[in-house]
């Protein structure tokens, strides 16, 4: 029985709070069956020389399995996927083909919503934000549509849930202050099934917890 601890915020501001890259992380391990403590930090921990020893950005998550450690939340899945059937095929072209949609979520996806969330929600007073915003917008409408394209009558990316529908979803779940997903009612529908897993459920409610206590009450 291996022992894992998984590295996330103690406290983050309501409008980011069910976004945190460590619930895609505890959804991997919910799903995996698999055990695992919590290490709350804040900004103190964050900027420390040993806690950049496990993530060398100061960001979370930061993964210790038995001293393995591991950083980039869809590395840490992947890490873990790798060894269940249940979120990785053993056959090598399904596995492949749900290794080229973890990469897709991350690489080809949330840079779009990320970048629409970011502008919203941290730089919506600035001048330049409005400026910028319609071109920001247009892109990530763009991406989705397409990945709408690609999900049209199928329930998930590949044959059946993987990996990669789990990242996919948590990428979805960035720009969850408006309604852009929702505009693809495909996308819409496909975040909701896999919301709707258990494992995600358990994932999610873990990490909303430790926010119920605002930091110094
Ligand atoms: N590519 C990294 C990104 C990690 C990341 O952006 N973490 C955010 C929380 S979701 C963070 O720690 N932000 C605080 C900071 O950058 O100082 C991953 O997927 O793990």
């Amino acid at each position: 029985m291996s022992s894992i601890t998984l590295t996330a915020f103690r406290w983050v501001p309501p409008m980011v709070q069910g976004i945190v890259r460590d619930v895609r992380v505890r959804w991997a391990v919910e799903e995996a069956g698999l055990a695992y403590q919590t290490r709350l930090i804040g900004p103190a921990e964050q900027k420390s020389e040993e806690y950049q020893r496990l993530q060398p950005f100061g960001q979370v998550p930061a993964y210790d399995e038995d001293g393995l450690v591991l950083f980039e939340s869809g590395a840490i899945v992947m890490h873990i996927a790798e060894r269940v059937e249940s979120l990785m095929p053993q056959e090598p072209t399904a596995r492949a083909r749900a290794r080229v949609w973890m990469f897709a979520a991350l690489n080809s996806i949330e840079q779009h919503v990320q970048r629409l969330t970011e502008l919203d929600l941290f730089s919506a007073c600035e001048d330049w934000a409005a400026l910028r915003r319609p071109a920001v917008l247009e892109a990530a409408q763009r991406r989705l549509a397409m990945l709408a394209h690609s999900l049209e009558g199928k329930e998930f990316l590949e044959e059946r849930f993987t990996a990669a529908d789990l990242l996919m979803t948590t990428v979805l779940r960035i720009p969850h202050h408006m309604d852009l997903v929702a505009r693809f009612p495909v996308l819409e529908a496909y975040r909701l099934r896999c919301e709707a897993r258990p494992a995600f459920q358990r994932a999610l409610a873990d990490h909303m917890a430790p926010f119920a206590t605002k930091p110094g009450a």
